[in-house]
């Protein structure tokens, strides 16, 4: 094997040849370094306890870069297939192993290989969702899966949806149709044709409706930070309290509101309450908002209902722990991520909406090079008008293809075992010297608490124990990380005045077990004793 570089002697078909044969034992070659590398779902446990490789071998940022050399010289002929597969390899160990059983410190972690399937057949098959045209099979399996949701959410079925590049911007689909619905006018005529208009969620929500508010014209200053309850979850009559300021134009008297802990600057709240997005399993407790009185409220003030049930949706294919979602069936929109409890690969986002027909009202721009109305085919399933994208990857077949797989039940209980890990591990660390739990009990796969070393215990907790608690959790994450031992998140609650803690999620995939949770624990413990 000469090289990668199209060094090209001889007759362009012999090119051709050498070239594909040569491309397909790199890729090849490619999918043996990531087993190697324990990248591959599965590849990292030879049994339950003695796992091969680290979670992380962590360098720091200009460490990596000297070591990796990354940039692309100018001109020449571009790397010989070994010296590119050394640095593919060396990529890839300085990659963090999000699939290691180790790996809790994101809402997203693990890869169902179903999923990774789906993945690698739409990477392969390179083709945009945004025709019949180009992607037919993958047209009907988002539409497919996209029924199946509104099912499993109890949406209309002649509802509709899409799959969007993340949470943020299926949160972000809400508030454009949301605003489409208050003011249909904005679209054409701009945002100047619409009194101003005002969106609610509570203190706990996700930042992306700030994003939101920037993006589409609303203003962050616009969305109201409803006060949450010390479980974390939007408490209703706040809700009603501050729909009704907004509608009276009276002064926001409470001081200025907040959205996760972020100073909004609120004045004058007149103008137009246009949505409220309720959020079911909150990214840092995991608390599910109360979405039957928030749903009441929404319909008696005629005022659109969002549930950003981006982490804690997964819940809903769970008989056991459906009920934290009752009342999403009354919602117009829905956002839920399969690739953050279900382990589908990055991204899998899906966005729902009880009324047909208003994601193409509000979002057609009619491109007539692309969704031409004399095909001769039924052009009403080229979908990707409804769209704000133009360029759109086939995300939903890789929920296709879990789905397929696994079934309902199957889907059920991955998530079921997953709850009952984390309710494990709570049950370890409650009365455990040295851990504290951030709230008495939690209802999502998302487990925060304290950890007290040794030194700490037993002494009053005074304004200074406080101080040197909060260095403990970034110390310990610190050891984590360089020891490569484990991946724990950590952050403080500004909003609930709580100071830094763990925030320990458990996801489906690698299928925890008792014994991974045991490990978090001794290694905690561990690592921290002489912090
Ligand atoms: N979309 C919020 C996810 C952030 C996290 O993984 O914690």
């Amino acid at each position: 094997m000469s090289s990668l570089n199209g060094g090209m002697n001889g007759r362009i078909e012999d090119w051709h040849e050498s070239s594909s044969n040569e491309e397909s034992s790199f890729l090849s070659r490619v999918v043996q370094l990531l087993r190697s590398e324990g990248v591959l779902p599965g590849e990292l446990e030879s049994n339950e306890n003695t796992i091969n490789c680290p979670v992380v071998r962590f360098q720091h940022p200009a460490a990596l870069e000297e070591n990796l050399q990354l940039d692309i010289p100018d001109g020449g002929k571009g790397m010989s297939e070994e010296r590119l597969l050394s640095k593919l390899s060396d990529i890839i160990k300085g990659s963090v192993k999000t699939s290691h059983p180790h790996f809790y410190n994101q809402l997203y972690g693990g890869l169902d290989p179903y999923g990774l399937a789906g993945a690698w057949i739409t990477e392969a098959l390179n083709t945009n969702q945004y025709t019949f045209e180009v992607a037919p099979s993958f047209t009907l399996a988002e539409k497919a899966v996209l029924q199946k949701c509104l099912k499993l959410f109890n949406l209309p079925e002649n509802g509709d949806g899409i799959f969007a590049p993340g949470g943020s911007m299926s949160n972000m689909y809400s508030m454009v149709l949301a605003r489409h619905h208050a003011c249909p006018e904005a679209r054409a005529k701009g945002l100047q044709q619409c009194p101003p208009l005002v969106a609610f969620a509570s203190q706990d929500a996700h930042y992306s409706l700030r994003k939101g508010a920037n993006w589409l014209g609303i203003g962050t200053d616009n969305i109201i930070g409803v006060p949450t309850d010390d479980e974390g979850k939007m408490i209703p009559t706040e809700l009603e309290a501050a729909i009704r300021r907004v509608k009276q134009g009276s002064k926001h008297t409470n001081g200025c509101a907040t959205v996760n802990g972020t100073h909004n600057g609120v004045g004058e709240l007149c103008g137009k309450p246009f949505i409220v997005v309720a959020t079911a399993g909150t990214t840092v407790l995991g608390s599910y908002d109360p979405l039957e009185e928030i749903a009441d409220i929404c319909q008696r003030y005629g005022i659109w209902f969002h549930v950003d049930a981006c982490w804690g949706g997964s819940l809903i294919l769970s008989k056991k722990y459906r009920s934290l979602l009752h009342g999403i069936e009354k919602a117009d929109s829905v956002s839920w991520n399969p690739h953050k409890m279900l382990g589908a690969p990055l991204q899998c986002s899906v966005f729902l909406v009880r009324h047909q027909g208003l994601m193409h009202k509000c979002n057609s721009a009619a491109a007539t090079y692309l969704f031409q109305q004399d095909k001769f085919y039924d052009a009403s399933y080229d979908t990707g008008d409804k769209s704000v994208q133009c360029g759109r990857k086939v995300d939903a077949f890789k929920l296709w293809t879990m789905w397929a797989a696994r079934g309902d039940n199957g889907l059920s209980a991955l998530v079921e075992n997953a709850m009952d890990c984390s309710r494990y591990f709570l049950r370890l660390i409650t009365d455990r010297p040295g851990f504290r739990l951030v709230l008495p009990s939690f209802e999502c796969t998302n487990i925060c608490f304290w950890f007290i070393p040794p030194r700490l215990r037993g002494l009053e907790e005074t304004q200074e124990w406080w101080d040197d608690l909060e260095k403990v959790a970034p110390n310990l994450k610190k050891k984590m990380i360089l020891q490569g031992s484990l991946m724990i998140g950590y952050q403080p609650l500004s909003n609930k005045g709580l100071r830094n803690f763990f925030r320990l999620v458990v996801t489906c995939q690698p299928p925890p077990s008792p014994s991974h949770m045991e490990y978090v624990l001794h290694e905690i413990e561990r690592l921290g004793k002489d912090l």
